[in-house]
């Protein structure tokens, strides 16, 4: 595939509006600002921006509890996304639903519901209704290498390649699920999504740090379901810089193992060397763009941080109850 300057603009910008986001959502995180726990994905960046470069605004998203870059490129006003985060009345779920809940329908950002794996089931509902409705939508869910083993994964991998439902499964395998190495919980730890051809559903193993492999092996699957050739698994291979959550030390990895990745495998350095290298940038250029991002996220920022907090009573609001209750 031969990118524009356009698109190469795009998944570079993208990146690293996603590495600032996520180190100004560990600031204040740690600051006492941010309600609950924060899961971050810096250093997986390249697998949230060449998915998200892939799909369009109609097609559904199912995020993940590591998701914040899904949900700022999936269309939604950034800053709300960020107000969300601070748990604000301005977030894009009125503050109820923080860092893990973000959700805007609208965006078709169909949210996390924090059970891992049963973003593979309820995603079979979008994909049903385009397939269903002929729309050519796809659906997008993304989910993690220890979220491979829950049951849940095959229940819902095996109803899509079924009814070849058009469903992109993006396995962002950062080797880790909690403190849990993937070699250590995974009978078969080499290629976990090999698993998904026992359901006749095709897979690709990707360097999930190079955003163009990322990007490319994305649109390949997009088109496939939206031609109605079924559901794809890409597992994307990558690595969570930071621990399980803010504030985690991660004291269970190698400290050479986190450096090697660091500074060997970023992926916003990896395409800001071919862009150089390539010319199809000056760092003069890719600079202006990082501190352009930078200056997006103080905009988030003081949005976010000026917006109030939601009233007392919309804490009951869109909560179920039963009649007798509702009443009283
Ligand atoms: C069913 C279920 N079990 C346990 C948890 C607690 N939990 C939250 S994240 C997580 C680890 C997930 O690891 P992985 O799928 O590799 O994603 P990563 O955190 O590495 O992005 C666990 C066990 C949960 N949310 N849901
Ligand atoms: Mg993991």
């Amino acid at each position: 595939m031969n990118l524009s300057k356009e698109t190469l603009k795009e998944l570079y910008y993208n990146m690293v509006l996603i590495r600032h986001f996520e180190e100004v959502v560990d600031e204040y995180a740690k600051k006492g600002y941010i309600p609950g726990f924060v899961h971050l994905s810096t250093g997986q960046e390249a697998c949230q921006a060449g998915v998200m470069k892939a799909l369009k605004e109609t097609d559904y998203k199912f995020p993940d509890h590591r998701s914040h870059g899904v949900c700022l490129l999936a269309g939604t006003p950034k800053e709300r996304v960020l107000a969300e985060i601070f748990g604000k009345k301005t977030g894009i779920s009125g503050g109820r639903g923080g860092s893990m809940h973000i959700i805007d329908i609208k965006c078709r950002n169909m949210g996390f519901n924090a059970i891992q794996g049963a973003n593979l089931v309820t995603c079979l509902g979008t994909a049903f209704a385009s397939q269903y409705n002929n729309t050519q939508d796809v659906t997008a869910v993304f989910f993690g290498d220890g979220t491979m083993g829950r049951g849940e994964v095959y229940e819902g991998m095996n109803i899509a390649a079924k009814w070849k439902l058009p469903i992109l499964y993006v396995l962002v395998n950062n080797r880790y699920a909690i403190s849990t190495r993937v070699e250590d919980v995974h009978s078969y730890p080499e290629n976990l999504s090999d698993r998904a051809q026992g359901y006749c559903i095709p897979n690709e193993v990707i360097d999930g740090n190079d955003v163009i492999a990322v990007y490319e092996a994305a649109s390949k699957a997009v088109k496939r379901a939206r031609e109605g050739e079924g559901p794809t698994v890409l597992e994307l291979l990558t690595y969570r810089w930071q621990g399980m959550f803010s504030g985690d030390p991660a004291a269970y990895r190698p400290k050479e193992e986190v450096e090697i990745w660091k500074e060997e495998r970023c992926p916003i350095k990896r395409l800001r060397e071919k862009l150089v290298q390539d010319k199809t940038f000056t760092t003069e250029e890719l600079d202006k763009l990082n501190k352009e991002s930078l200056e997006e996220i103080q905009g988030m920022l003081k949005y976010a941080l000026e917006s109030p907090e939601p009233e007392p009573e919309e804490a009951i609001k869109h909560v179920y109850v039963g009649r007798e209750v509702q009443g009283r």
